[in-house]
């Protein structure tokens, strides 16, 4: 089999080329590990940027992001048992933020991608990158059975535990990481969310985010170390952690109802340098990882794949190649802000477990500037709704 561009991987980034190559006429063949129903059954991300929405809208997949969408015009940094909002439509000159599921963002690709016709291979074993400083390919198994594409270009949407940035010779590849010393503990449950915005929380038990995915739906997390286990975490022991790191009034006000989903995820910071090699491009997850503070992850996930296909379309329609070139240092600009972002975000709102009483004064002092200074304000304002591409 032939293709333009071969995309491993279809998670957001994936299924998100994927469309907007087919729009641009572009041939294209997707592959995953796994099934639609496992993709479609992960729990991430909620929050997107206004560019985010407005390529999901040039990939044709924003009619029920539109008609469900929560747009959010700010949110609320709690710490001292007091709110302090952050009015990120005033302080931006019009921005907000929509809350929308990314399991709902991957069901509308999905969706536009079938409609499209164009191939999507689930359930592909074994899927390697092969010959990208040359003539690419791309092999993988099904059912037991060997299979290759031959294409122009390569494009890793695979994730972090993926087998684009496997491929890559090490002393071609430079990564960057930070651990942290803690994870999220998750719960998804049917019932009215605490507050009509999310709550970003600093406790002296630990950090919490009161979310959403829809008018009835919650989404909200604790910290917890690293060595928790889920099965240890009954919805009333979640619940009652939780009140206690929440403002009283919004403790109070909690409703709760059982869980349907629960997990931990570790946090980390990563980067890997640079993003492509040859016809073979890094995307999303693939190339960098975010701690989820910020609601970073997706929104740069959609940012490369602005850039890329920029690249892709400029290659084929003006045969320039000046774009794709430019690819890896355009999107680790704005990687870089955004991991900064989110690991100040994270630094400011968690307890470490080596937090000593003069960093635990400096965060102190630290929430205290940022909500009485409209300039750090402001600052925070514009890394949350997103910087531009
Ligand atoms: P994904 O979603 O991991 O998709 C990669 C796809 O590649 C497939 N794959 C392979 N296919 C073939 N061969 C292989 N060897 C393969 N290995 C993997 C996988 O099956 C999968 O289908 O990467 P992508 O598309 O780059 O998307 C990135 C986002 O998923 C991620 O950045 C966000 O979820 C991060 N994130 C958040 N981002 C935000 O922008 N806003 C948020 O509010 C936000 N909250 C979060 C988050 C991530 C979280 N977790 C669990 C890590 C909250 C959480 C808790
Ligand atoms: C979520 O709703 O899952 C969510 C929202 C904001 C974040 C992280 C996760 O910063």
């Amino acid at each position: 089999m032939r293709t333009q561009i071969a995309i491993i991987g279809s998670g957001p980034s994936g299924l998100l080329l994927g469309q907007l190559l087919t729009g641009a006429g572009i041939d294209n063949v997707i592959l995953d590990r796994v099934g639609k129903d496992y993709i479609l059954g992960r729990v991430r991300a909620g929050v997107l940027e206004e560019g985010t929405v407005r390529l999901l809208e040039e990939a044709k997949s924003a009619g029920r992001l539109h008609a469900e969408g929560l747009p959010h015009d700010g949110f609320s940094l709690a710490f001292d048992g007091r709110d302090h909002r952050i009015d990120l439509h005033g302080l931006t000159g019009g921005k907000r933020v929509t809350v929308y599921g990314q399991t709902e963002v991957t069901r509308d690709l999905m969706v536009a991608r079938e409609a499209s016709g164009r191939l999507t291979i689930y359930d592909a074993a074994n899927v390697t990158p092969h010959d990208f400083n040359g003539a690419p390919y791309v092999t993988y198994e099904r059912d037991g059975v060997a299979h290759r594409i031959d294409c122009d270009f390569i494009a890793g949407c695979d994730g972090f535990h993926g087998a684009s940035r496997r491929a890559v010779p090490e002393k071609a590849i430079r990564t960057f990481e930070k651990v942290y010393p803690f994870g999220w503990l998750g719960l998804l449950a049917d019932v009215a969310p605490v507050n009509h915005e999310l709550i970003y929380a600093n406790h002296p038990r630990g950090f919490a985010l009161c979310s959403m995915r829809s008018a009835t739906r919650s989404r909200y997390y604790i910290q917890c170390s690293l060595d928790e286990k889920v099965e240890d975490w009954s919805d009333d022991r979640f619940w009652d952690e939780l009140r206690r790191r929440l403002p009283a009034h919004h403790a109070e006000a909690l409703k709760t109802a059982p869980s349907f989903e629960k997990s931990i995820a570790p946090l980390r910071s990563f980067v890997a340098e640079p993003m492509r090699f040859g016809r073979l491009f890094l995307v999303g997850d693939a190339a960098h990882i975010v701690p989820p503070t910020g609601a970073k992850g997706l929104n740069l996930a959609a940012s490369d794949v602005h850039y890329l296909f920029e690249g892709l379309s400029e290659f084929y329609c003006d045969r320039s190649s000046a774009s794709i070139d430019a690819y890896s240092q355009k999107a680790l600009a704005r990687v870089w802000k955004a991991v900064r972002f989110s690991w100040w975000m994270t630094t400011m709102m968690h307890r470490f477990p080596d937090t000593g009483d003069f960093d635990q004064k400096i965060q102190e002092a630290e929430l205290d500037y940022l909500t009485h200074s409209r300039a750090a304000s402001t600052a925070l304002a514009e890394n949350y709704v997103g910087l531009p591409f």
